[in-house]
Parts: structure tokens; sequence; C-alpha cells
């Protein structure tokens, strides 16, 4: 037993943790400028669970540990707004703007000059309401019809940019805050290049996957997703005053600890308005997140009361869309194209239509499954997307609107580029060339993926380019790039000596890279940025990548049996082994990498896990033993420090009990994590 004084003290320091990790929350997620590395934040968060540890009596909702999510429930239970949430109204076009603006001029009798509008971009999201009281998180909700929602707190709790308690004091006593829970796109990237390396369903878009995130009864499932939260507006306030413009209150939220956005402006009428719209439309695919439009709002607070509303929505707020994102037109042919690692791809030729701002006249149809889902044939009417800056999508058929002569679609036994025979790999539902490096196809695919701005980032080495060089024989692998001459590329389309000098220095300048970079740029089938960096984090340098095994491999975060599988078969290649040599021997370098694990709490310590596992399933506590620095490998050896074996478990209990190696339960294993400060 602690006497009072020492527990006074434990008070204290925990008091002194949170207080830091909150304000050091805030400067991250809110004010995007964190002042201290995340090894030092890891280092304050790990203090504090280690002193909950000892003291759970001492654990309190708003603590910042509590957000790895909490038991699951059996429903949602629901949620009456008291201040209804409304939705807003829309414009289409530029003359549906000014149409809102005479509104507001002939109900206020003012000038369009005296209007101030609040411009801000419309996150694709999910509406959401926090409640606060005395600044304590303490509801989420969805806006559900704006009367009635659901309570989702559980699952709001676990995203980082949701303040669990509010910064300062000078916020009102109740506060409901409204904004946007959503993914990045560089998440949503993320999580589906993870479902694709486990064969799990992809999500369709940020939106549907923040959705679906939110929709869990597993809050834990919630705090694996990369959602975030972006405040714009409040709802029920009492026992405080808040500043009278839409702008300086969005300012005080910022303050009290909530992102907002960052493109938020200020403009005098309407005109300013369109300004802003054509601004944002140009920056738009070049932003972190997706956005569906721009919201303009009258700016005063006392305007707004005057305007007031009508039916669900404010008179003094409209948001304008982006223009239509689908289109309807017509499939006039389907041509085959080879992908960098050989997937034949059957692409939609259609007849030119203006969709999401450009003209389109391509679209992807994936694969043969997705042909057979669509159900399309050559000649059917079909309806088009263009989401932000992704490839065109065939939505859905026009059925009725068939043609008599529509024909199937069939798809080619031999590569429509090198003629090397169509292999359909097991399992896979794409086709591929069998031609590897003999089919130019795959040869120009991997070049265009070499020199581009993720990976070497050779500026001025276009798609076009690159295939110049390759017909006219230039070049025939990523090596040669490095021999390329002046003499060689002046004679190329649109190159003068000047573009050829600047090409010549940039190829020079891609030499001095990083090793994550360089792994990406080499193309290995699934290996992406994200795993890319994984695989130098914890290897450290290419020799040891180039010689891991099956079990080193499969220990890393991210890496599963099927990434795996093809690292070791490329570099098992003599071809590619080759290759790499070729690219050092020229000059490729990139400086030594720390491997970054000694400092965590389960480094150096190897787990398997066996058997069925009951409160957390097997990704989830790889994924959770992992972040501790622990390795998770698939198979029991010498080497395995700790089998966690579940019900039914079988020939790795065996074995792990032949070599002597610790065996612990599902429960010893919940509680090991609990002592880490993961809390099941
Ligand atoms: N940026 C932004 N999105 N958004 C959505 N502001 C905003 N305001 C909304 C909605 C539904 O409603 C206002 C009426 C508060």
């Amino acid at each position: 037993m602690l006497d009072r004084s020492k527990l006074l003290l434990v008070e204290q320091q925990i008091q002194k943790l949170r207080d830091d990790i909150h304000h050091h929350n805030y400067l991250y997620y809110a004010l995007d400028t964190p002042q201290i590395p995340d090894v030092e934040y890891d280092r304050l968060l790990c203090a504090l669970q280690t002193l909950e540890k000892e003291h759970p009596e001492l654990v309190t909702a708003d603590s910042p540990t509590q957000r790895v999510g909490s038991q699951p429930l059996d429903v949602f239970s629901q949620v009456t707004h008291i201040v209804p949430m409304l939705s807003l109204d829309n414009a289409f076009n530029d003359n549906e703007l000014y149409e809102f603006n005479r509104r507001i001029i002939d109900r206020l009798h003012i000038e369009d000059q005296q209007i101030e509008y609040a411009c801000e971009p419309k996150l694709d999201g999910i509406a959401i309401s926090l409640l606060y009281r005395g600044g304590i998180l303490v509801q989420g909700a969805t806006r559900g019809d704006g009367t009635t929602g659901e309570d989702i707190t559980q699952n709001v709790r676990t995203i980082p940019s949701v303040p669990l308690r509010l910064q300062g004091d000078s916020y009102p006593l109740i506060l409901e805050v409204r904004g946007e829970i959503y993914m990045p796109k560089a998440g949503f990237q993320q999580l589906n290049e993870t479902a694709r390396n486990n064969n799990e369903k992809l999500f369709v878009n940020p939106r549907n996957a923040a959705a679906g995130s939110l929709r869990q009864l597993d809050s834990r499932i919630t705090a694996q997703r990369p959602l975030e939260m972006c405040a714009y507006s409040v709802g029920q306030v009492e026992g405080g005053e808040l500043p009278d413009s839409h702008i300086d209150i969005l300012y005080a939220l910022s303050g009290w600890g909530f992102r907002i956005n960052k493109e938020i402006a200020k403009v005098i009428g309407i005109h300013s308005c369109c300004d802003y719209f054509k601004k944002l439309s140009e920056k738009r695919d070049a932003l972190a997140y997706d956005i569906d439009g721009i919201v303009f709002k009258v700016n005063s607070l006392h305007l707004q009361q005057t305007l007031g509303f009508i039916s669900r929505a404010p008179r003094w707020a409209i948001a304008m869309k982006f223009p239509a994102q689908e289109e309807i037109t017509q499939l006039q042919d389907v041509e085959f194209q080879v992908g960098r690692t050989g997937v034949i791809t059957p692409v939609a030729r259609l007849q030119p239509v203006f969709v999401g701002g450009v003209t389109v006249s391509n679209a992807t149809l994936h694969n043969r499954d997705e042909i057979e889902r669509l159900g399309v044939m050559v000649g059917d009417t079909v309806i088009i997307r263009r989401a932000g800056d992704v490839i065109p999508q065939i939505v859905s058929v026009v059925e009725a609107k068939r043609p008599d002569n529509a024909t199937p679609i069939e798809f080619p036994q031999q590569c429509p580029v090198c003629a090397s025979p169509v292999v359909h790999i097991e399992g896979e539902t794409a086709i591929r060339c069998s031609g590897g490096l003999v089919c130019v196809a795959q040869v120009k695919e991997a070049i265009k993926h070499y020199v581009s701005r993720k990976a070497m980032d050779v500026d001025g080495l276009g798609e076009k380019l690159v295939e110049q060089l390759v017909d006219s024989g230039c070049i025939q692998s990523v090596a040669d790039l490095y021999d390329l001459k002046q003499e060689q590329l002046i004679v190329m389309e649109r190159m003068g000596e000047k573009s050829a000098a600047n090409l010549l220095r940039a190829l020079e300048r891609s030499k001095t890279t990083t090793l994550a970079r360089f792994i990406y740029a080499l193309g290995i089938r699934e290996v992406g940025e994200a795993t890319a960096r994984s695989l130098v984090q914890h290897l450290g340098n290419l020799e040891a990548l180039m010689q891991a095994d099956n079990e080193t491999l499969q220990s890393i975060n991210d890496v599963g049996p099927v990434v795996t599988k093809f690292i070791i078969e490329f570099f098992s290649q003599e071809s590619n082994q080759g290759m790499i040599q070729r690219l050092r021997d020229q000059g490729v370098n990139w400086p030594d990498v720390e491997v970054q694990k000694a400092d965590l709490p389960l480094a150096g310590v190897s787990y398997v896990l066996t058997g069925s596992l009951d409160a957390l399933n097997r990704d989830q506590a790889k994924q959770y033993l992992q972040a501790l620095g622990a390795t998770v490998t698939a198979s029991v050896s010498k080497k395995t420090s700790c089998l966690v074996a579940g019900p039914k478990a079988g020939s790795k209990l065996v074995k792990a009990e032949q070599l002597g190696i610790d065996i612990i339960n599902e429960e010893q294993l919940v509680e090991l994590l609990g002592t880490h400060g993961v809390n099941i």
C-alpha cells in the first residue's frame, strides 16, 4: 500500500504526463506543428501507460491512453440532437450561386459588397457531432436524419484528432462541435494495400472506408483505421460565449484543440466566392483528402440569425458542388493493356464524354470478374464515374439501351504486345502475359515506374519519352538509363539540346536517393512505398533484404506471405541481381539507415501464433505485438521465443513443446499486452 503522499505524487505525475500529451496531440493534430520527435512522444505515452497500469483506479475516460478501443457493443444506441443537424442546399453552377446571393441581398436589403462570406472545402466524409461537458468529450454521434443519430462515442474516442479534453479554459460549459470524419487519401491507399496483401475486400473510396470504419461495433477495429476529424461548426452551446462570426468561431475551435481546415478564407462578395471556387478546383487533386465541393457561409452570426432556415437547410449557406462526376456514354471497344508485372487489363474505349471537368475516352474494366459483374458488352450504353484524379470507372450498364449488335468481350489467349501465351494463375482474378522482360510493354512499364516521382524521381522523363527510347532501341532496362548520351536524346521528338542536358542532369541527380525509394523503384510485385519503408526500417540495408528468408520477411509489419514470396522470387533471379549490381556500379547510392527497434519493450522477442484466438484475431494480435517491437513469424524454430497457442493448436504446439519453447494462451497474451498499455 502506498501512503497518501506517495499516491498524491503519482497522481501529480499522471496529471503532468496527461497535460503534456494533450498539449503535444494538439500541436500535432490540430495545428500540424509538432514540437517533439515521435520517439519522445512515445516515451511520454509509455510512461503514462505504465503508471496507469500500476494504478488502474486513476485511469479516466479522457486519458490519452484511452484511444485503443474497448469491448464491442451489441448495437449503437440512439441520440437526439438538441439542435438539429442541418443539411446544405447545393449549387451546381455559377448562376445558382448568384441566385443564392441574390436571395440574401433581397432579404437583408444590403449590397453584394457588404456581404462577407466564409469559404471552406466540403470534405467528403461523415458528419459528426461531438459533445463536451466541462471540456471533456462525453458523446460522439452521427447525423442520422438530422434529429436522431447513433451514439458512436467509443469509435470517435479512438480518432487521434478528436480531442478527449479541450485545451485552455475559455470554452463553454456545454459545447457541441460539428464537423466531418474522413480518411485522408494516403491512409486509404495504405489501408487498401494491406487489404490487398491479405486478400481482403477493398474499399471503393475514402468516404466508404470512413463510413465503414465508424460503423464498427468493435471500436478496436476503428482504432486501426486512419481517420481524422475536422471541425466546421457548433451545435448546442451553454454556459459560455462564442465569437460573432463563423470564421472566428473556427479559430476559437482551433484554440480549444480541434483541427480546422487550412484552406478556409474570408472574402467579400459573391464574385470572390467564384474566384475561391476556381482556385480550390485547381488545387483539389493535390489536397491530402477528398472534397466534393466548397461551402460558402455568410460570415456574420447576426446576419445568419436574420436569414434563418428554410426546411432543413440554412438560407445563409450553400455547397457549390464540383462538376458532375458521372456521365452516360457508349462503350465502343475493349482493348487489352499489359502492365509492369504482365497483368493484362481490359480498357474500355468510350465515346468521348465530358465528366468531372475533363473529356474522358478511356475507362478501366479491371478484370474478367468486373466485366461479369457489370454484364457489359461492346456497344452498350454505360454510366462512367470519375472521382478525383483516379482512372475513370464504368459503374453500370443501361441494359434497356443495349443495341442488337452488341458483342461479348473476348479475352486474348496471347499477349497483345509480344504474343507470348497468356496465363491464368490460380487464385488470381487477373490474366498475365508470360513474356516477362521479353515483352516490350512490361519493359516500358518497369522503366516508367523506376523513373516516377515516388521512385527515383527523374524529372523530364515522361511516359512518351520512355516509349520512344525503348522503341528506338536506346534502352532495354532501367540500368541502360544511366548510359544515355546527349546525341541519343536530341533525336527524340520534342527534345532539344537544353531539355536533353536537363534530363541527363536529372538522371545524374536521381542516383543519390534513399534505400526505400530504390526498393520501391525496383517494382517488386506488391511492394508499395509503405512496404518498402517497412523493409528498410526492419532490415536496414539492401544486402539484408536480398538475403532475407521467408521467416525474417514475414516477421515485418505489412509483409504477409504473398509479398514475401514475390520478394524472394525477385531477388533470386540472376537478371535482377545483375541489374542491381549494374545500377550500383553506375553510382546509384543511398545513406545508411539505422534499424529502429531497440527501445521498444518487446524488441528481440519472437512470437508464433497458432490455434484459434477469441478476444482478438490473429492479425490484430500480430499488429499489437509488432507495435511493441516483437517479431511474429509463421513457423516455430529454435529462434522462436514464445508460442501463443489457442484452442485447436496442432503441429506448431507439438514442435514448440519438443523444442522447449515458452507456450502461453490467449488470456496470457492479453495480459502481456495489457502490461505494455495495450488494453484489449
Ligand atoms: N465545410 C463544411 N462542410 N459542411 C457540411 N461546412 C459545413 N457546414 C454544414 C455541413 C452539413 O452545415 C452547416 C449548416 C453547419
